[in-house]
């Protein structure tokens, strides 16, 4: 039963197919002459065939009669007959359709092969200098270096210079006033009075003053004296036929205009000073260093 109503839709879409395409299967496709001449039946056979072509859809929608599911396989589709409207026209192709969107980004690729070694780069900036090292052993000592030029002439010290030396020509018979050294050993800038006995400062400095007495008949008491205050002394007691020595030395800052001699003190008679051509007594003094204010 089935088979038959399947053959029979078969032969219905195939008379229907074959009223819509015309009667013969294989017909030339109309040309533009044909299709545009007046003497064309267009208009008549389009209508019929435009209600033959909604009849067909219709049937193809509509259900089979009574057909037997259990013995068809789903999705089969009856085949046509070979050669029906193969002279169907195609139709105007439609409209590009419009670009999807782009697709994700595909995986990373495997790893390429090693490439060669590139260039040498530029030389880069200088670093920081270094620590300093441990000092070296001292080298051999070098020859001496020529002789420096001479110097300039410093300033004269003749201003500074003041010393005296002198001694007894006599003895001396008077006490209590200064004793008056006649004998000139040196007195070049004449700072020793020979007329009075005494020295005079000019220069204001620490001065050194010696003297050594011979001692003859008497005893001697002598005192070297700082404007008019004994502050150096010396004793000697005589023994009879003897020549006994009394001697002394001292270091004084003066001022300009201190004056400096020695003298007798004492009220006894302990003018035992004496001189003579074999035996002198001698008075010596001489600036050691001079005031730099
Ligand atoms: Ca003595």
């Amino acid at each position: 039963m089935s088979t038959r109503l399947q053959r029979l839709d078969h032969l219905l879409l195939t008379s229907i197919l074959t009223a819509v395409c015309g009667s013969d299967p294989t017909p030339e496709a109309p040309t533009e002459d044909t299709l545009l001449s007046p003497s064309h039946p267009v208009e008549g056979d389009k209508g019929l065939r435009m209600l033959l072509l909604q009849a067909v859809l219709l049937l193809l929608v509509l259900p089979s009669h009574g057909q037997d599911t259990t013995t068809k396989e789903p999705g089969v589709v009856p085949a046509l007959p070979s050669g029906v409207c193969s002279g169907w026209m195609a139709g105007i192709p439609g409209h590009p359709g419009h670009n999807g969107i782009p697709g994700r980004d595909g995986r990373d690729g495997t790893p390429g092969e090693k490439g060669e070694k590139g260039d040498e780069g530029l030389a880069g900036p200088k670093g920081d200098p270094g620590k300093s090292g441990v000092p070296g052993l001292e080298g051999p000592r070098g020859f001496p270096g020529d002789q420096g030029r001479k110097g300039d002439p410093g300033e004269s010290a003749y201003v500074y210079r003041s010393a005296f030396s002198v001694g007894l020509e006599t003895r001396v018979t008077v006490s209590n006033v200064p004793i008056r050294f006649t004998k000139i050993f040196y007195n070049q800038q004449n700072h020793y009075d020979g007329s009075t006995g005494k020295f005079h400062c000019n220069i204001p400095g620490l001065y050194y003053f010696s003297y050594h007495i011979t001692v003859y008949l008497k005893d001697v008491k002598v005192s070297l004296y700082k404007n008019d205050k004994a502050v150096l002394f010396t004793f000697d007691q005589y023994q009879d036929k003897d020549l006994d020595q009394a001697s002394s030395s001292v270091l004084l800052h003066l001022e300009m205009g201190d004056q400096v001699w020695l003298q007798v003190y004492g009220t006894g008679e302990h003018n035992g000073i004496y001189a003579d051509n074999v035996n002198d007594s001698t008075f010596t003094g001489f600036l050691l260093y001079h005031d730099t204010n």
